[in-house]
Parts: structure tokens; C-alpha cells; sequence
């Protein structure tokens, strides 16, 4: 599939970007007018979300595929989130530092952003940040999440391959593995791999994917990587190849986006419906079943009523309360 490289080579172009992202950051409706319209000839960009605990070598392992993929002459994003991070517009000192090998490098671009403001949520953020670089039609977009708690999972979800990134196992065993990961992951990198205990730690994760392998024709590959060197990524490139080709094969890329798609206009709804219906609670009062608006008896015992009642209001033909 030909793939031609973005160059955001005009520093306006990229600062329009990074401006559009700040709003989608902020939940500014203006985000979506500052996407330009992507090239619909164009491939679509792949999504890979790196995930794992902190210090894994998430950041490490991004830079060295956005070293493999720009000797292939594609262009690749990267965006950081960490969801325990108040900082926003690209501040996670540490990753930029990491990364700063590609800051000059037109097709390259890479953002940080923090949980801080978005009312939908950091995923929800994320999603908007991930269809501005689709606009922009990168070829590669990274996603990495800090950490493997809830909302990270949440915001691994918005990627089409999910990787999740461990190191070699100190003393007892794999412990990193909680409930959640296990099932996200579609590949599996043992980071640092020049540490003692890789092959032992690659073992047993390969024991724990085979016994939880779902239905979908795809056995998660569990591989080994150094990320601090130059060819230390060689099989998780191979490997994300692969799993892209199988999701293709599979349509399970069309029903992965599709999913993602649904999520985000559901999301976007109810956060509308809950402002218009906190409007017209604060114009209006609860309809109560006396009518005079202000909490009585009734709210203690039956706000599912009063509920309905509202949502009747809300899509009711008439005035819209929103506006
Ligand atoms: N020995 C060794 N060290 C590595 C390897 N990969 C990364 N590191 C080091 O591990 C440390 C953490 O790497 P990062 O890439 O920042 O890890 P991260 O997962 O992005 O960390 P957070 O974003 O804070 O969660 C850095 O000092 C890296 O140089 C590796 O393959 N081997
Ligand atoms: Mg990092």
C-alpha cells in the first residue's frame, strides 16, 4: 500500500496543530474545525498504543521506532499521556528529552499531554488528539500511556495495536500483569532485555497469553527487545506489521475503528445531554410531580421518576434548552 510521507515542514502547519491539540485538550469544541480534512487517498495511519508500568522503557522504545520507521520513510507521531500528570502542552520533560534525537525532523511530531480539564476524560482527549494526527495522515501513530491502571487502559483502547511493554521480572515472578492487561494486549515486549531474567520473564508470559487466548485467530507474540539499542526493535516492528496485516485480513480493523467510533459519539452525547440537562434543571427546577421545582420528598425517594420526567423534557420537540 503506498505510503507517502507527511512533512509538516512549515512551523505553522505544526503549531496549528499543536494549537488544535491544546483544544482538544481542553474539550474546546473548536478542535474539530482546526482538523484539516484528511487526503482520503491516502492510507489511513496505523495506531499503536505502547503501555506498561512506569519506567518500562515506553519512551525509549517510541524513539527507536521512530527511528526504524523513518529509515522506512514514513512519517510517524508520537503522543504521551499520563493520566497521573497534570501537565499539559507537551510538558513531560522526560519524554521530549528522549525524543529530542527527531525534533528536527519535519515528519516527525511528538506531544505530550496530561489529565488535566478534559470533561470527557483523558481517553476522550486522547481520541480527539489521535483524529487531528489522522488528519494530518501521519503514518504511524504512537500512543503511549503511562502506567496500567483503569483510565490507561481506557485511552489503550483507542489504538488498533495495543502493546503492552514489561521488563524482566525481579524475584517472584510477573506481578505487573493485573486483571485488564492480560486481555489488551496484542503483542507483549519484554523491555531491557540486557537484564538479567528476560528469557524466564518471556516464558511466563507466553504461559499466561496462551491460557487466556480469546477467540479472534491471533495469539499475542511475547518478544524480547533492548530498546536502548539501535536494532533492539527489529521483531516488534515485524510483529506490528503482522498484527496489522491480520487485522486487516480479519476485518477486524474496520470493527476495531467502528468501536472507537461509536464510543466517541456515545461519549460526545452524553456529556451534551448532561449539559443541557443541567440548563434546564437550573432554569426550571426538577420536574417535580408538584411542579414548583425545588427538592422535596419526592427527590429522596424517587429521582428515577424525576429522571424520566427530565429526559422526557430534554427530547421533547421545543425550544431547545441547550441553546
Ligand atoms: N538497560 C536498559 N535500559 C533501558 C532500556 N530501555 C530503556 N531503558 C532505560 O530505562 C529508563 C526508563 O526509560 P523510559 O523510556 O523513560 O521508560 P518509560 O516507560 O517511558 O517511563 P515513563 O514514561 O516514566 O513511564 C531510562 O533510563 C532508559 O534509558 C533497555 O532496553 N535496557
Ligand atoms: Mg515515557
Amino acid at each position: 500500500m503506498p505510503e507517502r510521507a507527511t512533512t509538516l515542514g512549515r512551523s505553522d502547519d505544526r503549531r496549528a496543530l499543536a494549537r488544535a491539540i491544546s483544544a482538544a485538550e481542553r474539550d474546546d469544541p473548536a478542535a474539530g474545525t482546526l482538523a484539516t480534512p484528511g487526503d482520503p487517498a491516502h492510507a489511513p495511519g496505523r495506531l499503536v498504543g505502547l503501555t506498561g508500568p512506569p519506567g518500562s522503557g515506553k519512551s525509549t522504545l517510541a524513539d527507536t521506532l521512530v527511528t526504524a520507521w523513518r529509515s522506512a520513510q514514513l512519517s510517524v507521531a508520537v503522543l504521551a499521556v499520563d493520566p497521573s500528570s497534570p501537565f499539559t502542552g507537551g510538558a513531560l520533560l522526560g519524554d521530549r528529552v528522549r525524543m529530542q534525537g527527531h525534533a528536527a525532523d519535519p515528519s516527525v511530531f511528538i506531544r505530550s499531554m496530561g489529565a488535566r480539564g478534559h470533561l470527557g476524560g483523558l481517553a476522550a482527549a486522547a481520541r480527539s488528539a489521535v483524529r487531528l494526527l489522522e488528519a494530518e495522515r501521519f503514518d504511524r501513530i504512537l500512543l503511549e500511556t503511562v502506567g496500567v491502571g483503569q483510565s490507561e487502559l481506557e485511552v489503550s483502547r483507542v489504538a488498533d495495536t495495543v502493546v503492552v511493554v514489561t521488563t524482566p521480572a525481579a524475584g517472584d515472578g510477573v506481578q505487573v500483569m493485573k486483571a485488564g492487561i492480560m486481555e489488551i494486549g496484542d503483542i507483549f515486549v519484554v523491555n531491557k532485555a540486557d537484564l538479567d531474567g528476560a528469557d524466564r520473564t518471556v516464558r511466563e508470559i507466553r504461559g499466561m497469553v496462551r491460557a487466556g487466548t480469546g477467540g479472534d485467530g491471533w495469539t499475542p507474540p511475547v518478544l524480547a527487545s533492548v530498546a536502548t539499542r539501535a536494532g533492539g526493535v527489529t521483531e516488534l516492528v515485524a510483529a506490528l506489521d503482522r498484527h496489522h496485516a491480520h487485522l486487516v485480513v480479519s476485518a477486524q480493523l474496520e470493527r476495531r475503528r467502528q468501536g472507537r467510533l461509536v464510543d466517541e459519539v456515545v461519549a460526545l452525547v452524553a456529556r451534551r445531554a448532561e449539559a443541557a440537562a443541567r440548563q434546564l434543571v437550573a432554569r426550571d427546577g426538577l420536574p417535580l410531580a408538584g411542579g414548583n421545582g425545588s427538592a422535596g420528598p419526592e427527590a429522596a425517594i424517587d429521582p428515577v421518576r424525576i429522571a424520566e420526567r427530565l429526559l422526557g423534557r430534554l427530547t421533547a420537540p421545543g425550544p431547545d434548552p441547550s441553546r
